[in-house]
């Protein structure tokens, strides 16, 4: 088209306004259409072929659909942006903050008080805490405020195609989410090529990874379909379970504060094994000790995090690792925690 535009040099060869208009128009409703739709134009992606002949080994998709599917994922700059920078990389007391304020707390007892039978009713089912409950969904997405305006399979497509060099390559993590997100497509009728997520795939108030829809999402209302988005009985039956299957207790410690004796073994201290194993009797001996009421055959962890004025240690057992299984980051569970314990007091007022 440019090319017959081009063609046009003389002065008595030049067309009349008609004949410009005939084909101007079709010119820039073509351009016009591009830069509109530029978004949907199908995409090759590096590495989508061997993605979709493993698809269809392992779920019987065939290729040609897991293709067409694919192609339509578009890569997104602001998705590798938002990897290579996320919150859990700043200190304690700078990212504690950005959950624990009046509005999430308030927010939180409001979100309890709507939904107190079918959370009471998801906490005796899955023997969880219900102020668990109710803070996972709270600094997951503010009780459903912001759940993410990222096409999830932009996210899933970018982070499985063209994960960014962080040292930390977890292109294989996406990959495999982008094949249960379809695989998910396919067993839910949830339409893969519209819903939208965080800028990791995350769906729903809870922020389910598609592996963790698939395995921990529940029915509670009965429906017949696991709706993340929009039944709160599906909602919260899915975090509850999600805590309740990786072993959460209920009504038992989370965390407690510890202090360390001048001689004890800071080698004890972490940020990164949280799976607890050494008992609290054993970690006195060693020379940190809690003035909580704490069972001395309690396993526990020394856990380390960055106040303003210096480290601060606690304690932290089972059902800490627990809310770790949801977001590896000490500081994400530590918040949840911090989070839950202000919601109760501001719900028992
Ligand atoms: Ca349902």
């Amino acid at each position: 088209m440019q090319a017959n535009f081009l063609t046009i040099t003389s002065p008595d060869e030049y067309p009349d306004i008609n004949t410009m208009k005939r084909i101007f128009s079709p010119l820039f409703a073509s351009l016009l259409t591009v830069s509109c739709y530029a978004q949907d134009v199908p995409q090759d992606h590096p590495g989508a072929e061997e993605f979709a002949a493993r698809v269809e080994a392992e779920h019987q998709i065939p290729v040609s659909e897991v293709l067409a599917l694919v192609e339509q994922a578009q890569f997104k700059q602001s998705i590798v942006d938002a990897m290579t920078r996320p919150a859990e990389g700043k200190p304690w007391h700078e990212y504690r903050p950005i959950f624990l304020t009046d509005e999430r707390i308030n927010g939180g007892v409001a979100f309890w008080e709507e939904n107190e039978a079918r959370i009471a009713a998801a906490s005796e089912r899955y023997g969880v805490d219900p102020e668990y409950i109710v803070s996972i969904i709270g600094v997951e997405t503010f009780y459903g405020r912001i759940t993410g305006s990222y096409r999830v399979l932009d996210a899933l497509a970018t982070l499985a195609f063209y994960y960014p060099d962080t040292g930390n390559d977890r292109s294989a993590f996406f990959s495999s989410e982008l094949m249960n997100f379809l695989v998910l497509g396919n067993e839910e009728g949830i339409p893969v090529t519209e819903v939208t997520g965080s800028y990791a795939g995350a769906m729903g108030l809870g922020q389910f990874m598609p592996s963790s829809y698939r395995e921990y999402a529940v029915d509670l209302d009965g429906d017949g379909r696991r709706d993340l988005w929009s039944s709160m009985d599906d909602i919260v039956g899915s975090v509850a379970n999600y805590l309740g299957r990786h072993g959460w207790e209920y009504g038992q410690p989370v965390v407690a504060d510890a202090t360390a004796s001048a001689d004890a073994d800071r080698e004890q201290v972490t940020r990164r094994d949280l799976k607890p194993k050494i008992t609290v009797g054993d970690l006195a001996a060693m020379g940190f000790t809690t003035g909580a009421d704490i069972s001395s055959d309690t396993p526990a962890v020394v856990l380390g995090l960055e106040e303003a004025d210096g480290q601060r240690l606690w304690l932290t057992f089972d059902n800490f690792y627990v809310i770790t299984r949801y977001n590896r980051s000490p500081l994400y569970a530590m918040a949840v925690y911090e989070l839950a314990q202000a919601i109760r007091q501001g719900k028992e007022g």
